[in-house]
């Protein structure tokens, strides 16, 4: 479709597209999941489809977030009609498989809110000028094709995801699953979504325009979109050559609306809603971060250490507290066993005395009982 209708930028509502040109249109989208569910495939797949060739493409590795978590950061420059978007993506390497490490995508988070503190201290100079910008726009949340529903992981993390950023979860390797199985797995997922307050993006409702409702209807009840990522053009049986994965029974195609829901991913991120996801991650979730920030810390101030935070304060209060309790009830605990033990040792002494008495009378008993004898066998 890029051959024939171009990308489509240009053709975004007047007014906001000159708000975007003049910012210089700057998109940056987010991948995360576990590992080898796709995401640096579909990071391919959506430039090998739409966004080829590139005119200025890079990719650079980041900075080493810790030891396990390195992200990669591609840059691109989208061009139509003289109107530009750098677009960013930021692809993570999977979690959840190294190690059964629960904190294991905490990276990710850091790394999210980390765009945000960095823009805000541009903020905060005097000299406001061009500033580096990573926030995220749209985080994609890619969920296993398991076909039974989200796991406690999953949950996890999106409710963390979703109140930082918008928040679009996707269904990996959607040709692993048949049909039918895909239709419940996204019907199970919506409730556990909804079950659980689990933020996710939804595009504007502009009541005003049917058009427009009806296309974010749709996009609406596709979600999770499901996914089909490859580079490799294949034939179909019917001769045409795709996008996507060969098998015994045919070809999964990446591009065809009735095998999986990448067209209206990539026409969510690239065509429709980029200035919606751009305009509420400044409007609502940077102002959030500001805010909240605000809030904890003075003006000016270093962003707040784990220990500094308030939080953790509070929790290291209660901690403190429950220690010492337990120390007082160790303490009594054991004062009551001495105590019993005294009055055990006095209870045996008691006893012992009993005891001794008990003996002397019966060995006087004997004495007499031997005296009587005596003087008896001396009768005989
Ligand atoms: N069946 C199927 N396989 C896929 C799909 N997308 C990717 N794969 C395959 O899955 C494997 C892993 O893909 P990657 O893109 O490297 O996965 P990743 O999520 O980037 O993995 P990490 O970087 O380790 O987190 C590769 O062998 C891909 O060819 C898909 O849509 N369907
Ligand atoms: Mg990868």
């Amino acid at each position: 479709m890029a051959s024939v209708g171009g990308i489509g930028i240009a053709n975004l509502p007047n007014q906001r597209h000159k708000i975007v040109a003049k910012r210089g249109g700057h998109f940056t989208v987010m991948v995360v999941g576990e590992s080898g569910l796709g995401k640096t495939t579909l990071i391919n797949t959506l430039f090998s489809t739409e966004l080829s060739p590139p005119k200025d493409y890079r990719r650079r590795h980041v900075k080493q977030l810790d030891k396990l978590t390195e992200i990669e950061i591609i840059k691109a420059e989208l061009e139509e009609k003289s109107f530009k978007v750098k677009l960013t993506v930021i692809d993570t390497p999977g979690f959840g498989d190294y190690v059964n490490n629960r904190d294991s995508w905490a990276p990710i988070i850091d790394f999210v809110d980390d765009q945000h503190e960095t823009y805000m201290r541009q903020e905060q100079q005097p000299e406001r000028g061009e500033k580096s910008d990573l926030r995220v726009h749209a985080c994609l949340y890619f969920i296993r094709p398991t076909g039974h529903t989200l796991k406690p992981l999953d949950i996890e993390i999106m409710k963390r995801l979703g109140t930082r950023v918008n928040l679009i979860p996707v269904i990996a390797k959607a040709d692993t699953l048949t049909q039918a199985d895909l239709a419940l797995f996204k019907q199970r997922i919506r409730e556990v979504i909804a079950a659980q307050g689990i933020r996710v993006y939804q595009p504007p409702i502009e009541e005003d325009d049917e058009q427009s409702m009806e296309h974010a209807k749709i996009l609406m009840d596709a979600m999770p979109f499901s996914i089909i990522g490859s580079t490799e053009d294949v034939q179909t049986p019917d001769g045409r050559t795709v996008k996507g994965r060969e098998y015994l029974w045919g070809v999964a195609e990446v591009e065809n609306e009735n095998h999986c829901d990448f067209r209206k991913l990539r026409s969510l991120l690239i065509r429709t809603y980029m200035l919606d996801l751009i305009s509420t991650t400044e409007e609502s979730h940077y102002e959030n971060y500001r805010q909240q920030q605000m809030e904890t810390r003075k003006f000016g101030e270093p962003k707040v250490k784990k220990l500094d935070n308030p939080k953790f304060k509070e929790e290291e209060e209660a901690l403190r507290k429950r220690f010492t309790e337990q120390v007082k009830a160790e303490e009594s605990r054991f004062r009551q066993w001495e105590q019993h033990l005294i009055a055990e040792r006095d209870r045996l002494n008691k006893d012992l005395e009993t005891t001794h008495s008990t003996i002397k009378s019966l060995e006087g008993e004997l004495d007499n009982l031997q005296a009587g004898y005596g003087r008896g066998s001396q009768r005989r």
